[in-house]
């Protein structure tokens, strides 16, 4: 067969130009098309995606500028157990990644891309990560066959001629390798070589496991690079807090995936915090660096949210759902007879006449979800009526607070400031939270997930902690840090605290205790706020159940420990001395207390 043309007039870039050309004689593709990210092409290729069927326009009135798509039924989520780290010694990638041999892997997936591409259009999409004028920005190539995949990364990422342009002749860029092929989990592989800053991943179209520029590059060779380099790369969103007085104060926070990261970078606070308003910088990833004057400054690397549909609603996040209110592509959510789309958890019941997100016909009263748990929007970050005017910032944002929180329904209290940064660094490094449908697997199960970051971690565990103790030694001015749950139950399985916009109650004294100027209470386990200092006023939940969520039981925190200690051990030897001393100093505290 011939080789179709690689032509473009965007790069003479050799170093590019030979991949591309290397990676086409593999994937045998019918067609390239370099990507430019103008407006012109953005057109083509939703037009081609809809007389493809891959989008479906939705009502251009209802939602100006929105396809839906519907996905493979197998290919939902991300697949944790077909995600690979692939360095020279499986010691490198640690006991929490899946770690395949580089070359076996090289060898197993060019198999699997040998001619994937035939009879298809070879995109090749340059992305930057990052504001493009940022010095830290990072400059990846991602190959596809999917327009769908190519259209995302359109909204997710600086594409186009800009990433060219920034790239120059320079062969530092990720390469990034990706087919849906069959899309038969059985042939499914995202395989990262963090030692050639490269992706391959074959068998999936899913945002996760597809748009390589958002888990793949931004953080699991992203955490890589950052301890190489001196800097974190967080699953973290960014939030911008302005005060009545105009004092702008800057907020980083982890929270597993399909956990609210995204409503709460949007949150509206309540009438009682008038004049307060809550900005985006972003509401996935966080890419923080110490700046010359000793604060740790972050950038949001990304350029679109890739949010949950399932719960989003006018009450629980008006910010997104005007986000997605035009220019957006929804995944796997249910079309509504008008042409509009619909989630469990929307603000109106389910109209008559729904199709679901495989395309059928659905009654209420279904025991199926007519929207897929994990269906998803992909909207551009500048959509966001609440976007903070710094989130294209080359400089990015200096971070006042960083906030872990994990999904328990038991144990965690509302929210505790670490004593220091070590304990901070031995709270993010125990969080726990119930899954999610965010991953294939069992929803519902607690599992540990260091700073949210187990199934984003590219390198060893341990040793990434261990580049968190030592990130203290960089940072003149660190932030302060702090644990949340937003999700605690009562017995009757009922949430003991309304969250949402009222999360706001919590960040205020977060923001209070990292300007140092409010009180807080001493207890075993960290600072807490004393009863006044929570602004309670027109709370919709009694004083019992913040009195619950606030409560801390020493009886299920040295059950905590107790597993803590297991999973400390599961990490092995890496694992950095002075969390196990913490532990082991909590714990006996409590004993103490308890005698
Ligand atoms: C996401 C995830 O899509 O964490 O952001 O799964
Ligand atoms: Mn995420």
């Amino acid at each position: 067969m011939d080789m179709p043309a690689i032509e473009t007039h965007l790069t003479k870039n050799p170093h590019l130009l030979g991949w591309v050309e290397e990676m086409a004689k593999l994937c045998q593709p019918d067609r390239v098309h370099f990507c430019d990210g103008s407006e012109g092409e953005r057109r083509r290729l939703i037009e081609q995606a809809v007389a493809a069927g891959v989008l479906l326009p939705l009502d251009p009135k209802k939602r100006p500028g929105c396809y839906l798509h519907r996905s493979n039924p197998g290919d939902v989520a991300r697949v944790e157990h077909l995600t690979f780290i692939c360095t020279s010694s499986k010691e490198e990638a640690g006991p929490t990644n899946n770690w395949m041999d580089p070359r076996e892997a090289y060898t197993k997936l060019r198999g699997l891309f040998d001619g994937s591409m035939k009879g298809r259009t070879m995109f090749v999409v340059p992305y930057v990560m990052g504001p493009v004028d940022a010095p830290h920005a990072k400059v990846g190539i991602e190959i596809t066959d999917s327009v769908y995949v190519a259209l995302n990364m359109g909204i997710m990422t600086r594409m186009g001629k800009q990433a060219l342009d920034k790239l120059g002749d320079r062969d530092d860029f990720n390469r990034g390798l990706h087919s849906v092929r069959d899309c038969s989990p059985e042939r499914r592989y995202i395989c990262h070589f963090p030692e050639d800053n490269a992706i391959w991943s074959v068998g999936s179209g899913y945002g996760g496991n597809a748009l390589l520029g958002k888990k793949c590059l931004s953080l699991r060779i992203g955490s890589y690079l950052a301890r190489k380099e001196g800097w974190l790369a967080e699953h973290m969103l960014i939030l911008e807090a302005e005060s009545p007085e105009g004092q702008r104060t800057y907020v980083a926070a982890a929270f597993p995936s399909a956990c609210g990261k995204t409503n709460f970078a949007m949150m509206i606070p309540p009438k009682r915090f008038g004049g307060w308003k809550i900005r985006t910088v972003g509401d996935d990833i966080a890419w923080m660096r110490v700046g010359a004057d000793g604060r740790l400054w972050a950038v949001n690397p990304e350029n679109g949210y890739f949010g949950v549909a399932p719960g989003t609603n006018f009450k629980s996040n008006p910010n997104a759902m005007k986000t997605i209110g035009r220019d957006s592509l929804f995944t796997n959510v249910a079309l509504t007879p008008d042409g509009d789309v619909w989630w469990e958890g929307m603000d109106d019941p389910a109209p008559e006449g729904l199709i679901d997100w495989q395309g059928r016909p659905w009654s209420k009263g279904s025991s199926e979800k007519a929207a897929h748990p994990n269906s998803r929007f992909t909207a551009p970050i500048t959509n966001n009526p609440a976007v903070s005017r710094h989130w294209d910032d080359p400089e990015g944002v200096p971070i006042s607070a960083i906030i872990f929180g994990g999904r328990r329904s038991t144990t965690v209290p509302l929210v505790l400031q670490s004593f220091n940064w070590a304990h901070g660094v031995f709270m993010g490094a125990t969080m726990g939270s119930e899954t999610t449908a965010a991953a294939a697997g069992k929803v519902g199960v607690v599992r540990r997930d260091p700073m949210a970051m187990l199934p984003f971690c590219g390198y060893d565990m341990g040793s990434y902690l261990q580049h968190w103790l030592r990130m203290q030694a960089a940072i003149p001015f660190p932030p302060k840090i702090f644990l949340v749950n937003w999700f605690r139950k009562a017995a009757d399985g009922r949430f003991l605290w309304p969250g949402y916009g009222d999360n706001m109650r919590v960040l205020k004294w977060v923001i209070d205790r990292a300007h140092g100027r409010v009180g807080a209470l001493e207890t075993l386990l960290g600072w807490a706020p004393k009863p006044e200092h929570l602004d309670l006023q027109d709370l919709d939940a009694s004083a019992d159940d913040v009195r619950a969520a606030t409560r801390i039981d020493y009886g299920e925190w040295e059950a905590e420990l107790e597993s803590t200690g297991e999973f400390f051990t599961s990490l092995g030897p890496t694992l950095p001395r002075t969390l196990h001393l913490w532990r082991e100093m909590l714990l006996s505290r409590i004993e103490e207390a308890g005698r």
